[in-house]
């Protein structure tokens, strides 16, 4: 039973859809949009015009509204997608992209060459039992050195080179091995088994081989009945991983008021480097630690009983150690932030 209010609806559909038609472009389908389906819009309107339709035929005209909507706003959706589709399509003609154009590189980071070394240390001594423990890097004299058995005026101080701050007793630390009595100290009970590594700071005239500003890695074991034979067999264990098979590794005797007795372990520079000569002074040998058993006086300082228990310790440079993998002929490149250099590892 068509009737005048169904009708202004099929005219609605008609104008609506012939309106849509017309539109040129995304804005234009918004408006046409705001037109018919906004607040005040003629699909709004057509809709609360049912109220004014006869009751017997409001169901009808209530069914035909919809249908008209649900017409207009499907069309209007598909006309939107298919004017976006155009206009990305008209702006891929008109800005052509060039794949044959160089993509643009993003720079990656990476691990510096100190930190590279560091972790391999760790890594081989996490398999031979070792935890890592750190210290402090600025220490008191009495830690850096009198519990380390050397007294104030000792002799043996001058071995290293002091930067000392504008705080009386307070210092750099010039090695790692205030950390033993640390370690000693803090850890319970014994068996001691760790590696402390961390920047340590001399005063000294910087050379090719010499930072004022290097690592070092100490290692402390101690415990019951622990021999010079550990010692050595710890070290080249770890010689071998760290240089393999090839490698050859020399352990003289020295001296530390640390350790009693106290060796120095050197490893041969690659033998085919035209600076060996230069870089070993004239000797094939860089040393790379210092070593020792811990000295009566140290294990009393760390709360040990020297009758009933003994240990070693060693001191390594990580850095002396990369010259040596890799034939680095200056350890001041370590600092220096030329990319060139850090590039490589
Ligand atoms: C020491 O510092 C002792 N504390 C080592 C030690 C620990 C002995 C425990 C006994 C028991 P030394 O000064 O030799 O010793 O240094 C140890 C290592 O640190 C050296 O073999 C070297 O590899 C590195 N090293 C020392 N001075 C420098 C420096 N100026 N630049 C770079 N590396 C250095």
């Amino acid at each position: 039973m068509p009737d005048a209010a169904t009708d202004d609806l099929k005219q609605l559909e008609t104008d609506g859809l012939a309106e849509l038609r017309a539109c040129a472009d995304e804005a234009a389908l918004r408006a046409w949009n705001t037109k018919y389906f906004g607040d005040k819009g003629l699909m709004k309107g057509a809709l609360s015009a049912i109220g004014k339709i006869a009751k017997d035929q409001r169901a009808a005209y209530g069914q035909e509204a919809n249908r008209v909507k649900v017409a207009l706003e499907s069309a209007y959706t598909a006309a939107l997608a298919e004017a976006k589709e155009k206009a990305l399509q008209a702006s891929l003609t008109a800005n052509p992209l060039d794949v044959t154009l160089p993509g643009r590189i993003r720079p990656r980071g990476r691990l510096h060459p100190a930190t590279q070394i560091l972790r391999q240390v760790y890594a081989v001594f996490a398999d031979l039992g070792f935890q890592v423990y750190r210290t402090r890097e600025v220490e008191t004299d009495e830690m850096n050195f009198e519990f380390l058995n050397m007294p104030a005026h000792h002799p043996a101080r001058d071995m290293w080179d002091t930067f000392f701050t504008t705080t009386p007793g307070v210092i750099l630390r010039t090695h790692t091995s205030p950390g033993q009595i640390h370690v000693m100290r803090e850890v319970r009970p014994k068996p001691i088994r760790v590696i402390l590594p961390g920047m340590c700071y001399r005063n000294e005239a910087i050379s090719t081989r010499s930072e004022i500003q290097f690592h070092q890695v100490e290692g402390l074991a101690v415990g019951e009945g622990i021999t010079m034979a550990d010692l050595k067999g710890t070290i080249t264990a770890f010689a071998r991983r760290m240089f393999g098979p090839d490698r050859q590794v020399r352990i003289r005797s020295s001296y530390f008021p640390f350790t009693e007795p106290s060796i120095e372990v050197d490893i041969d520079w690659p033998k085919d480097d035209p600076n060996r000569d230069r870089l070993t002074k004239g000797t094939g040998w860089l040393e790379i630690m210092g070593a020792g058993m811990v000295h009566p006086n140290v294990l009393r300082a760390g709360g040990y009983d020297p009758a009933t228990v003994t240990g070693f310790a060693f001191g390594m440079g990580p850095q002396r150690m990369l010259m040596l993998k890799h034939a680095i002929d200056d350890i001041r490149l370590f600092w220096q932030n030329d990319l060139r250099f850090l590039r490589q590892f």
